[in-house]
């Protein structure tokens, strides 16, 4: 029997906090899973020593689905993103042993390829339209076909997906929460002139997309829907919190702007109603937050029933090691719609070598068996781990709002 003979958590900070599990089997075969939840790092990593690595020594490391079913059932208490987290990096690891087992890259045993390459979008922001224009002109000549578009609202001093510096995004960037300003009515007012000004540039060749992180009613979002409608986008994603899955009933009345949910979703459960009623487009889950892969394509499949594409997440607090996995995924599913990815720096790159790569505009998942992501201990050792928050966020009378 091919074991689970030893386990650990490796906690590195290469330009950002990574969490990693590594589980080795008694033929000398390894693999290794994505455990990183941004800004709760540590309670994952306690909670694969303390509470999962103990069960898992001694297992069958083929056992993917009844392993994903032991800690998924068999702890009593189930979901959540620390626990889905912990199952993913476990699930990760595993399929990641089966691939080298077998020798064969995962989107193979997943029925081989779907599509030769993976469409991703880049992410284009700046303080003011000027520059969020001349950002996506870069991304253009980058090669890319589908660009995220952001911009500083005037009158607040900070918002969500702008940047101090430009190909490398990281929002969870102090050792305690930042506050940001809000203000829906600006922020209402204002992008719509940014898709203008891009699509006057630009065209219409290029895909757009937007990220309204939360902020939303529904009623206001689906007034922005409305308003960006003549633009075209490829989706506005998170226009609201989808806490509760109706709200995107009263924003689907307003809009056929392309919505698109799901980066903070955990379980099917989370989205199941806003699949089976076709209430979005776009389903955001990612293999690292919706409890690996054996959960994720379930999703897919799930969502492939009602028209729902997928469109995982792929920001730079999904370590490399979850991209390896998530491309394996893309290139093989039936309902792939996008992938998004957000460039890691090079000090990540080092920590972990990996066979995908980047070319005009796509990512290809390489032919290395298993995901085809490794992680450099000794380089790791070298990054410590650093206390990081995401910032928080209050409207202009000291209201918390979402971020
Ligand atoms: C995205 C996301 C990220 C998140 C980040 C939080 O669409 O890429 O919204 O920017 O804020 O991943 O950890
Ligand atoms: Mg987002």
């Amino acid at each position: 029997m091919l074991e689970i003979k030893e386990a650990k958590v490796i906690v590195t900070c290469p330009g950002r906090n990574f969490v990693t599990l590594k589980l080795m089997t008694n033929e000398g075969v390894y693999g290794i899973g994505d455990a990183t939840l941004n800004g709760r790092e540590l309670a994952v990593a306690t909670y694969l020593n303390d509470h999962i690595i103990p069960c898992l020594i001694g297992r069958d490391a083929h056992q993917i689905e009844d392993t994903w079913q032991y800690l998924y059932r068999g702890s009593y208490w189930r979901k959540g993103p620390v626990t889905m987290t912990a199952i993913a990096a476990v699930d990760m690891a595993l399929w990641d042993i089966k691939g080298k087992v077998a020798n064969l890259p995962l989107y193979q045993l997943f029925g081989g390829k779907s599509r030769d390459r993976v469409m991703v979008y880049g992410h284009a922001n700046g303080r003011t339209i000027e520059e969020t224009t001349e950002q996506v002109g870069t991304y253009l000549d980058l090669g890319y076909h589908a660009i995220r578009a952001q911009t500083g609202i005037p009158g607040l001093s900070s918002t969500y997906g702008v940047s101090k510096d430009k190909l490398f995004y990281e929002p969870a960037d102090s050792s305690l929460p930042t506050e940001n300003i809000w203000s829906t009515e600006k922020y209402l007012d204002h992008i719509p002139h940014l898709f203008q000004r891009l699509r006057d540039q630009y065209g219409f060749d290029v895909h757009l997309l937007h990220d309204v992180h939360h902020r939303l009613t529904p009623i206001e979002a689906g007034r922005l829907g409305k308003l960006l409608e003549p633009y075209r986008l490829f989706w506005l994603e998170d226009a609201v919190s989808a806490d509760n899955q109706e709200s995107f009933r009263l924003i689907r009345q307003h809009t056929v702007t392309p919505l698109a949910v799901g980066e903070i979703f955990n379980t099917l459960w989370d989205c199941q109603h806003l699949i089976q009623e076709q209430l979005i487009d776009y389903i955001r889950a990612t293999v690292v937050h919706a409890g690996g892969l054996t959960h994720l394509r379930r999703i897919a499949d799930f969502a492939a029933l009602y028209n729902v594409r997928t469109g995982c997440h792929g920001a730079t607090d999904l370590s490399p090691v979850c991209m390896g996995a998530a491309l394996n995924f893309d290139i093989a599913i039936p309902n792939f719609g996008i992938q998004e990815y957000m460039r890691h720096l090079p000090e990540t790159e080092e920590v972990f070598p990996h066979a995908y790569h980047f070319e005009k505009g796509f990512l290809y998942p390489g032919d290395s068996p298993g995901h085809g992501v490794d992680i450099d201990e000794e380089k790791a050792k070298q990054y410590p781990y650093q206390r990081a928050y995401l910032p928080v966020n209050r409207l202009a009378d000291g209201s918390m709002h979402n971020w």
